[in-house]
């Protein structure tokens, strides 16, 4: 089965999607997410001079040898442009493989170890009472695991609480980056209130999680991980930026909060050392950035021998095509942690039909062949690529601080 043709649709229905299609000699054609939020055109130049004009002709069917003609035949290994390329390809291409088979991709990666998967969704507030108001709503929405996030008092909204952060609809569509301000000394104390209130408003039924989005240091995760112990959280995600690895073993020692950490890893080298030190709980690397199918399952495999479970990035700039490879890996595989699922603008779910569906708390894969996901060109048409920013955070001083 030869590649004839392969189009990259880029488009915008509340926020950029970079979208790979692949076509064939057979009529079978695959969908694939290669989607970088806020560095799109790199991706989509990436593709168009560096990748479509070599695959060609190839089979459609040697999925692992594509993966590695891309990886090791570039030279420059690795980083989130080429991984996010490769990425969009192998998902298109494991599409095409289920198709050809006839059955849903979860089926041709081993079949179901389970028949939904669980989701978390984000809550985010201004203040503590309105963080609590969202855990509640959510909560009898029918969810079993909610994120919570809350502004900091005094200073503008933070990531995942306000309008003018990540977590608005469409909110990126800035012409330069909205800079938020940030303060460790006002964050540390304020959350552990934010997850007593949780307790006390929602009790123990319910896993909450929190995102600390890489801004801390070690020492200031292992107080904020002990602070937390007593609300027993499912996890605390990106507490210190995760270049230098040997540092989480500091929070390890001193909580038994379990860490997250993942999203914005995009190989199996990046997990390594804090995969096989057994320094974190979850790895949250996802298809669209790790590599695709072919990248999650060589990592969600190696995990597993370290009690390490899963846990795919999957914000709203994760396209549904990137989700639906996503619950196929999550029903198929035997460490499944959660699956983040933020929900999506209307425009995008018009524009990426899909199978998949969110059932409560839990979404389930559905049994169309392939992923199950496809895309709308006349749709997309009509939503045209706008450039767009995520916000960058400065501390309150000006320095420039991790967003
Ligand atoms: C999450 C993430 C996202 C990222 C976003 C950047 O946990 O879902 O932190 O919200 O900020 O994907 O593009
Ligand atoms: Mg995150």
């Amino acid at each position: 089965m030869k590649i004839t043709a392969i189009k990259v649709i880029v488009a915008s229905p509340g926020r950029n999607f970079v979208t790979v299609k692949i076509m064939t000699d057979q009529g079978l054609y695959g969908i694939g997410d290669a989607t970088v939020n806020g560095r799109e055109m790199a991706v989509v130049a990436y593709l168009q001079e560096h990748v479509i004009p070599i695959l060609i002709g190839k089979d459609a069917a040697r999925i692992e040898d594509i993966w590695q003609y891309l990886y090791k035949g570039a030279y420059w290994r690795r980083g989130p442009i080429t991984m996010a390329a490769i990425s969009g390809v192998d998902i298109a291409l494991w599409d095409i493989k289920a198709k050809a088979a006839n059955m849903p991709l979860y089926q041709i990666l081993g079949g179901a170890s389970r028949d939904k998967v669980m989701i978390y969704q984000h809550v985010g507030g201004l203040t503590i009472e309105q963080t609590v108001e969202g855990v509640i709503a959510k909560r009898e929405a029918g969810h079993v695991a909610i994120r919570a996030q809350v502004s900091i008092p005094g200073l503008p909204p933070i990531y995942g609480t306000g309008p003018s952060t990540d977590q608005a609809a469409g909110g990126m569509v800035q012409a330069l980056p909205v800079e938020e301000v940030w303060s460790t000394h006002k964050y540390l104390p304020l959350v552990p209130k934010l997850f007593q209130k949780l307790r006390d408003a929602v009790g123990w039924d319910v896993h909450l999680l929190h995102d600390t989005h890489h801004r801390l240091t070690p020492i200031e995760t292992a107080r904020l991980g002990k602070d937390l112990e007593p609300y027993r959280l499912f996890w605390l995600e990106d507490p210190v930026p995760a270049e230098l690895q040997e540092s989480f073993r500091l929070i390890r020692q001193h909580t038994t909060t379990p860490i997250a950490v993942g999203e914005v890893f995009n190989t199996i080298w990046d997990c390594q050392q804090l995969i096989s030190e057994q320094l974190i709980d979850y790895i949250r690397v996802t298809s669209v950035h790790a590599g695709g199918v072919t990248g999650l399952r060589r990592i969600f495999d190696f995990a597993a021998i370290y009690h390490v479970r899963s846990a795919c990035h999957g914000p709203m700039d994760v396209s549904p095509v990137a989700m639906g490879a996503n619950v196929h890996v999550d029903r198929w595989l035997p460490n499944f942690g959660i699956q983040e699922y933020s929900g999506y603008t209307e425009a995008t779910h018009e524009m990426f039909p899909h199978s998949w569906q969110q059932e409560g708390g839990f979404l389930v894969t559905g049994e169309a062949i392939g992923h199950g996901v496809d895309i709308d060109e006349k749709v997309a048409a009509r939503h045209p690529y706008k450039a767009a920013y995520l916000p960058v955070a400065r501390a309150e001083d000006g320095t420039m601080w991790s967003w």
